[in-house]
């Protein structure tokens, strides 16, 4: 009963978010803001919660949608935002990490394609144990913000 009424209530919600788990991770709306068309990069959230008693790190992306990809977060100096890379972003059981706008982050680097709002741009995240897991990032309305014209520092 209680497993019909969830598909129900999925079936009429609007197909504005997006979920699975992955053994112990849930895995919450991966999403790219739609890059302008000319962008040569792009960046990527999503939300990971950590369901289980053991400590987790995502520490890759791989997709054919970019050249390149890694992690990064934004660093604040003399109040310019600066992107840094990371080496993984650590779950710890019965946390909650967001890779969002002005923080972590994905980077898509060398854009192989375009991205139109509402397609799903397949890709495989990498965790430290969990290992590579399939997901799909939806590309949301755009954020404004052109992430190619960024500091990235040396990468
Ligand atoms: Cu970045």
């Amino acid at each position: 009963m209680k497993r019909a009424l969830l598909s129900l209530m999925l079936l009429a919600a609007p197909a504005l978010a997006h979920d699975q788990m992955a053994g112990d991770l849930h895995i919450i709306h991966p999403s790219i803001p739609a890059p302008a068309a000319n962008a040569r990069s792009a960046a990527g959230y999503v939300t990971i919660s950590n369901e289980g008693d053991t400590p987790e790190e995502l520490i890759g992306v791989r997709t054919p949608f970019a050249a390149s990809t890694s992690l990064h977060t934004t660093i604040f100096e003399d109040g310019i935002a600066k992107m840094r890379p990371l080496i993984g972003v650590p779950i710890a059981p019965g946390e909650v990490i967001n890779l969002e706008p002005g923080s972590m982050h994905v980077m898509f680097m060398g854009l192989t394609g375009p991205a139109m709002v509402g397609d799903m741009i397949p890709a495989t995240l990498i965790f430290r144990h969990a290992g590579e897991v399939a997901v799909e990032f939806m590309v949301d309305p755009a954020d404004g913000v052109d992430h190619s014209t960024m500091d990235h520092g040396k990468n």
